[in-house]
């Protein structure tokens, strides 16, 4: 019986030590080195082997070593094996750090500001009160709810969008896409949090944007699949959206030739809002396995219909 990962070598190394100290009676392997195939029974991956269904005929549980889990094609997996998506708490803290970073830069200018410096420029623009300026989370799941409960502190009016009804206090909520409209219409700083499923692909769009209102901004920390990179780019021009900060992008890494690199109005990281901790997502995958022999519900499990 062997637990296989297939990630992030350097990173892999340091599950091995943690497997180590915590389950030695379980056998880690890193990716390429299988071992024999019948004998893996839990997979862990960034993206999974091309054959996952047919290689490891006892597969037993699949774990996304992310947050999100849409890098899995799930018509490939076999349906009686669940998939398990990542949610050790530091992935949440470390998002709720960079979304609050995005929004004080786009409330406070930092676009404009860093602009400025470059041409030498020193000229005040008058603050906006936090009050004034209404930020909207698509996504009220683990990381769009960890946000708004650290934006609370600030005073900005806040609203959230997700596809069921959900109350949180001090939280204007929308759901579904009837409502979309009028959440949009009420937000200056729009984040995104959404998982990438069929309905949210391409969700970032010049319809949605020009919903806004005209001069607002944009955080992408979902996937690059939500955005329609051409669209923003056409806003940004059209001054329909005034700066993005953008952690994601469709083709990772972002190609050498790619407009959002010199982009002044967008500000663009790595793929960096958080990442899993091996240590955590050791106790994380253990205890979930634990779970798994006790026939008990799993915690972080895909629903394979809504697709998250
Ligand atoms: P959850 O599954 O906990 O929450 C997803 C939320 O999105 C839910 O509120 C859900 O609605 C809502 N949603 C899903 N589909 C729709 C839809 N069609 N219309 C409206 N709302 C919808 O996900 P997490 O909060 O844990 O993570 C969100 C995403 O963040 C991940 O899938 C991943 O893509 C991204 N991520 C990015 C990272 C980075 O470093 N940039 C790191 C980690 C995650 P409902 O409440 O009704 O189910
Ligand atoms: C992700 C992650 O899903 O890094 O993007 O957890």
């Amino acid at each position: 019986m062997t637990f296989l990962y297939k990630a992030n070598t350097e990173r892999g190394a340091e599950w091995a030590r943690f497997f180590a100290a915590r389950a030695p009676e379980l056998p880690f392997r890193l990716w390429p080195d299988v071992g024999e195939p019948k004998d893996v029974r839990y997979l862990a991956a960034w993206m999974p082997p091309e054959d996952v269904g047919t290689a490891f005929p006892n597969l037993e549980l699949i774990f996304s070593v992310g947050a999100g889990a849409d890098q899995f094609d799930l018509s490939k997996l076999p349906p009686h094996i669940p998939l398990i998506r990542m949610m050790e708490p530091g992935i949440a803290e470390s998002m709720v750090e960079y979304v609050t970073m995005a929004v004080l830069a786009l409330h406070r200018n930092l676009v404009n500001y860093i602009a400025q410096q470059r041409e030498q420029t020193w000229h005040e623009i008058r603050i906006t009160p936090a009050a004034k300026r209404r930020v909207g989370v698509m996504g009220l799941g683990m990381l769009g709810q960890a946000v708004l409960d650290r934006l609370t502190s600030f005073g900005f009016p806040l609203a959230g969008w997700s596809r069921s009804p959900r109350t949180i206090d001090g939280v204007d909520c929308y759901a579904g896409a009837d409502a979309l409209p009028d959440f949009l219409a009420r937000t200056d700083i729009l984040i995104c949090l959404l998982p990438l499923t069929d309905e949210t692909r391409g969700i970032l769009n010049q319809p949605l944007f020009a919903r806004l209102p005209r001069g607002a901004s944009l955080v992408n920390v979902g996937r690059g699949g939500h955005l329609v990179e051409a669209d923003l780019l056409a806003a940004l021009s059209q001054g329909m959206l005034s700066a993005a900060v953008l952690d994601v992008a469709e083709r990772e890494p972002l190609p050498a030739d790619h407009p959002f690199w010199n982009h002044p109005r967008i500000l663009l990281t790595p793929h960096i809002a958080s990442m899993t901790s091996p240590a955590a997502a050791v106790d994380y995958v253990l205890d979930t396995i634990t779970r798994h022999h006790r026939g008990e519900a799993l915690p972080g499990r895909v629903d394979r219909d809504r697709g998250y």
